[in-house]
């Protein structure tokens, strides 16, 4: 049950005035989300975490302190934490401690209901923590110190409880291959209806699920909360000249681990393989975080999913919450994003400009057609 939490971060840049405050406040945010009340923040800036605590001991005992002054039961640090960095804190701070990592788990948990979501969520949980538990059952059973026992019942427990992790998360990486077979057979039978897909995605809580809804007429669950939306959903959509297969998915954040991509590329597929992706950003923030998420998840499309970025269209909505005297100041903020996609401005809640952004949706899987088919 989330109780009392205290917010952590090791500013590795000390020239970043902003960055970290953004971070620090989405931090923030996903722990409100889970019911978390936050009753401190440390931060300490150093350019690398330390290996046994990640703040350095001096931070460690001001954290010590303020866990103790705040009463507060849980430490959450922003940074991804190694196995014994979290094993220390814990025994130092007498708390339980988890990082970013580990918190947005907890949010997928809270909010899957579906089998291949709960997978991916284990098979992420069970990746994180497998240095941790070997440390937790080595201090169970005292192995590797000296110990009258070594060698004895206590190892072979250890080794015993080892394997069994090993042989879980092995299990649950089978049932990965599993759907990810059969997801490819699924793409393939897609594929021989000569339909295209268009894929719906972007930062969380930009109103992807909203705008999914507006274009297929479907009700599928949208809220303020962080990932609303976990497991892609396909519609086979009727457009106005055309039909093809639109697909709302997972929305992403900040700093996303390569761990976290790796166990989610069940989802992160449906991406992939579209023809289309349709990169959603909320306009109505202010212009820095609004470049800040384009820049995100524009990144994590092209560099780490190496997607083409000549399939992406910028939807910038939510345009009924912005003043339209602010309008072109944000526009020219981001305007080396809107040169590089071609991008159009609507309101999915409102429905303003939707029946454009489809044209211009046709219009591009016409251009595209050849090498759509030439695909099958
Ligand atoms: N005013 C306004 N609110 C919107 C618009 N689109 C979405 N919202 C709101 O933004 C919030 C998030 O919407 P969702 O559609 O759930 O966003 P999402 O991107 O699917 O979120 P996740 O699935 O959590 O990643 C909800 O409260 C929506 O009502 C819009 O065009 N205008
Ligand atoms: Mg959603």
């Amino acid at each position: 049950m989330p109780g009392k939490a205290v917010l952590c971060l090791v500013k590795t840049n000390p020239h970043d005035h902003e960055l970290y405050r953004f971070k620090l406040e989405e931090l923030r945010r996903l722990a409100e989300a889970l019911g978390y009340s936050i009753v401190g923040e440390s931060i300490q800036v150093r350019v690398k975490p330390t290996v046994d605590y990640a703040f350095g001991w001096g931070k460690v005992m001001e954290l010590k302190s303020l866990v103790s002054s705040t009463d507060a039961d849980t430490v959450i640090f922003y940074n991804t934490l190694t196995g014994k960095q979290k094993f220390n804190l814990e025994r130092i701070l007498r708390c339980r401690v988890i990082d970013r990592y580990e918190l947005t788990l907890e949010i997928f948990s809270s909010m899957a209901s579906d089998e291949v979501s709960k997978l991916q969520i284990e098979v992420a949980r069970l990746s994180k923590s497998f240095t941790y538990e070997k440390i937790i059952l080595a201090e169970k059973y005292r192995i590797g110190r000296e110990h009258p026992s070594l060698r004895s019942r206590g190892e072979y427990i250890y080794r015993n409880q080892i394997g069994s992790l090993k042989r879980r998360l092995s299990k649950l990486k089978e049932k990965m291959n599993k759907y990810l077979e059969m997801q490819k057979a699924q793409l393939e039978k897609r594929r021989s209806l000569g339909l295209p897909s268009v894929c719906i995605t972007g930062y969380y809580n930009a109103g992807k699920t909203t705008l999914f809804n507006a274009l297929t007429g479907l009700r599928k669950p949208v809220s303020p909360l962080p990932f609303t939306t976990l497991s892609s959903k396909y519609y086979l959509a009727q457009g106005i000249t055309r039909r093809f297969f639109l697909v709302d998915t997972i929305g992403f954040v900040y700093d996303l681990d390569p761990m976290m991509i790796d166990s989610f590329k069940l989802t992160l597929n449906d991406i992939v393989q579209s023809d289309i992706i349709l990169l959603v950003v909320d306009i109505s923030e202010s212009e820095d975080i609004v470049r800040f998420k384009i820049e995100t998840v524009s990144s994590i499309l092209e560099d780490t999913l190496k997607i083409d970025g000549s399939k992406i269209i910028l939807v910038l909505n939510k345009v009924d919450l912005v003043n339209p005297v602010d309008l072109s100041g944000k526009l020219s903020k981001i305007a080396d994003y809107t040169r590089r996609y071609p991008s159009v401005i609507v309101s999915a809640s409102m429905g303003y400009n939707l029946e454009y952004l489809l044209s211009f949706v046709e219009n591009k899987l016409e251009s595209i057609k050849d090498t759509v088919y030439a695909k099958l």
